[in-house]
């Protein structure tokens, strides 16, 4: 089906909204981390957003996703409010982990949220684990497990799509392929061709992740078999890391081409609305200037609020 088809005006808006809420927050970290103001360490989104905005326009609350590392572009688009990120990555008793996990380990149960692993592929069991709560119990909801490229090296990896599938569990497997695992490019650290490999075990659906439109598509027809007991399906989003691995800085490996306007999500988007005459640039300045006032919030609550105390640890 064309990816545009079925599109209304407030969807993409709320697409655009959810990207350039990620983006221009990870602008704002990526200026303040140097201040040190954030003890945490930080996996920056910038030029993913497509993938975090097109998988989670299709996810409730009740929809379990489960993460790993690079937590804040899915986090947020899933609903964690952003007042609760920064005040986690300042590491304050407000935070969503209470300050103690810091950009890693984001918890927001209330936004199905349960957790987040700094392991390579450490959560991608647990996802499992939650489609079969939802099976057992013969929920509506499903389980997501979201990992990138470098992840789907790792055993866990297989050994939990082949339990997803031989028990047709509701799970969704996002991989965010960046194309990186570090300063590796894929080709150094895989032998395998990540969708033949997926393929062996469930359908897979692969998607342009520098697209909100076509990522929302393609997460609309995997959801479609994952809801309707189908068993697991495999969502494959090919896109780009602007900034380096583990930084505030852009990232300027030789083989990461980046070109800042054709592989920009909010680009294509924007240009995608003003060509169908949905929004106008006023309305893009809007939201900008919105988002901006959040973001002001979100770090004058931060450094307002406590740090933990020792006996806050005892539980
Ligand atoms: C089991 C394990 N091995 C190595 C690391 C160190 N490490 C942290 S992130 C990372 C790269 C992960 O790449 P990928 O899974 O593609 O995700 P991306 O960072 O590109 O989003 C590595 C090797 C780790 N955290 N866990």
């Amino acid at each position: 089906m064309d990816k545009t088809a079925t599109i209304t005006r407030d969807e993409a808006l709320s697409l655009l909204r959810r990207m350039r809420l990620i983006r221009q927050a990870s602008e704002r970290i990526a200026k303040l981390y140097p201040t040190d103001v954030m003890q945490t360490p930080i996996h920056l989104c910038i030029g993913q957003e497509a993938v975090a905005a097109g998988v989670c326009h299709h996810l409730g609350s009740a929809d379990q996703l489960y993460l790993g590392h690079r937590t804040h572009g899915p986090a947020l688009a899933k609903g964690l409010p952003l007042p609760r990120l920064m005040a986690e990555l300042y590491g304050r008793t407000t935070g969503c982990s209470g300050g103690f996990g810091g950009s890693m380990h984001v918890y927001d149960p209330a936004h199905g949220l349960p957790g987040s692993s700094a392991i390579v592929g450490g959560s991608i069991a647990l996802a499992v684990g939650a489609g079969l709560a939802a099976k057992l119990q013969r929920a509506s909801w499903c389980g997501v497990a979201w990992f990138g490229d470098a992840a789907t090296n790792a055993g866990v990896c297989y050994e939990s799509m082949n339990f997803a599938a031989l028990r047709r569990l509701p799970v969704l497997f996002v991989c965010e392929d960046n194309g990186f695992s570090n300063v590796m490019p894929r080709s150094a650290h895989s032998a395998h061709d990540i969708e033949s490999l997926a393929r062996v075990l469930m359908p897979t659906f692969p998607c342009d992740g520098t697209d909100a439109l076509a990522v929302r598509q393609g997460a609309a027809e995997a959801l479609a078999l994952v809801r309707g007991g189908q068993g697991p399906a495999f969502l494959h989003c090919r896109t780009k890391r602007w900034m380096k691995h583990m930084s505030h800085e852009v990232c300027d490996l030789p083989e990461n081409v980046v070109d800042r306007e054709r592989d920009c999500p909010i680009h294509k988007l924007e240009q995608f609305l003003l060509r169908s005459a949905m929004a106008s640039v006023d309305d893009f300045a809007t939201i900008h200037r919105e988002l901006e006032t959040e973001i002001d919030a979100a770090i004058a609550f931060a450094s307002a609020s406590p740090f933990p105390t020792p006996d806050l640890l005892e539980v």
